[in-house]
C-alpha cells in the first residue's frame, strides 16, 4: 500500500537517501528542510520520476513555524504513516571542557528538541488513526560516548532514550517506533562538524569503505515495510572494520 512519508531534514546525506529510497518504494512523501533552495531541487528531482510530494520548509529548532508548517498541509496530506526524525547535526570535537556553549545548544535544540517537537505534532494522529510508524535516526555515538563526542553522544543517547519511551506510551496501539543506529556514514555529516573544513572532514572516511545515506535508507524501507505484527525496534549499522563508536580500523 502507497504510504505517506514524512522526512526531516531531506535535503542532504541520510534524509535525502530515504526520500529515493521511499520514492523508488511507490510511497508518497513530504520532505522538510530549512533550505528553500535544496528542498526545491530535491522535490524537482523526485517529482520529474513521478513521485508525489509535498514540500514544507521550516527549522525544526524553529517550535512555531514547525506547528504552522504541519498544520498547513492540505487535507489529503495530513495522514502521516511514516515519520522519518532525520534533521540533525554534530558541531565540534573538543573536549567537553572546551567545547563551544552555543554549539552545545544548537544541537540539543536540533538533535533532541526538533525531534520531539516533530514527534508531538504527528504522532497524536496516528495514534487516533491507530497506525503508524515512527523512525528516529539514532546513532551509535548513542551507545557509548567517544573522545570529543560529549554532547553530540548526549543527544543520540537522547534519542535512544525518547524512541524507547514512545514506544512503550504508543504500546495500545498498532503505532510501531523504530531507532536506526548508525555508524559512519559519509555524508555532509562530518564538513558540518568541523565547520566547513573540508580537509578534516575527508579524513575521516580515508582508509575505510563508509556506509552512505542509501544503506540507511534501505533499513528505514525495510522497518517501514515489515508485515504488521512486526516491529523492528532497533538497528545498529556499522560500516565494516568499525566496531563501534571509538574503533574504526583504517587500511
Ligand atoms: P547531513 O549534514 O548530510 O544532513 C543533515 C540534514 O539535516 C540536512 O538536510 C540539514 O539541512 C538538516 N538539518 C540540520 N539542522 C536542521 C534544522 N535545524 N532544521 C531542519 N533541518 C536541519 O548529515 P547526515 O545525513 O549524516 O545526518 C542526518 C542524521 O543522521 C542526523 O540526525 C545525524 O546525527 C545522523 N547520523 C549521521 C551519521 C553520519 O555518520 N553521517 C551517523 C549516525 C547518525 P541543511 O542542509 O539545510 O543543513
Ligand atoms: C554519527 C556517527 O560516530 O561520527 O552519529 O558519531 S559518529
Amino acid at each position: 500500500m502507497k504510504k505517506t512519508v514524512m522526512i526531516t531534514g531531506a535535503t542532504s546525506g541520510i534524509g535525502l537517501g530515504c526520500a529515493r529510497k521511499f520514492a523508488e518504494n511507490g510511497d508518497r512523501l513530504i520532505l522538510t528542510g530549512r533550505n528553500e533552495e535544496k528542498l526545491k531541487a530535491v522535490c524537482e528531482e523526485l517529482t520529474s520520476g513521478g513521485t508525489e510530494v509535498c514540500p514544507l520548509v521550516f527549522d525544526v529548532r524553529d517550535r512555531k513555524a514547525a506547528t504552522a508548517a504541519v498544520e498547513s498541509l492540505p487535507s489529503e496530506w495530513k495522514e502521516i504513516d511514516v515519520l522519518v526524525n532525520n534533521a540533525g547535526l554534530a558541531l565540534g570535537l573538543e573536549p567537553e571542557y572546551e567545547g563551544d556553549l552555543d554549539d552545545w545548544e544548537t544541537m540539543i535544540d536540533t538533535n533532541i528538541k526538533g525531534l520531539l517537537t516533530m514527534t508531538r505534532l504527528v504522532v497524536p494522529g496516528m495514534v487516533a488513526r491507530n497506525r503508524g510508524h515512527v523512525i528516529n535516526i539514532g546513532s551509535v555515538a548513542g551507545d557509548a560516548a567517544y573522545a570529543g563526542g560529549n554532547v553530540y553522544c548526549a543527544t543520540k543517547s537522547a534519542v535512544k532514550a525518547l524512541t524507547d519511551g514512545l514506544r512503550i506510551d504508543v504500546a495500545e496501539s498498532a503505532v510501531r517506533v523504530t531507532n536506526l543506529k548508525p555508524g559512519l556514514v559519509e555524508t555532509n555529516f562530518s564538513n558540518v562538524r568541523f565547520h566547513g573544513d573540508t580537509g578534516r572532514a575527508k579524513k575521516l572516511y580515508t582508509g575505510i569503505d563508509p556506509l552512505t545515506g542509501d544503506d540507511i535508507a534501505d533499513v528505514a524501507v525495510y522497518a517501514a515495510n515489515a508485515p504488521a505484527h512486526v516491529q523492528i525496534a532497533e538497528v545498529l549499522i556499522l560500516a565494516t572494520h568499525q566496531a563501534n563508536g571509538s574503533v574504526i580500523v583504517r587500511k
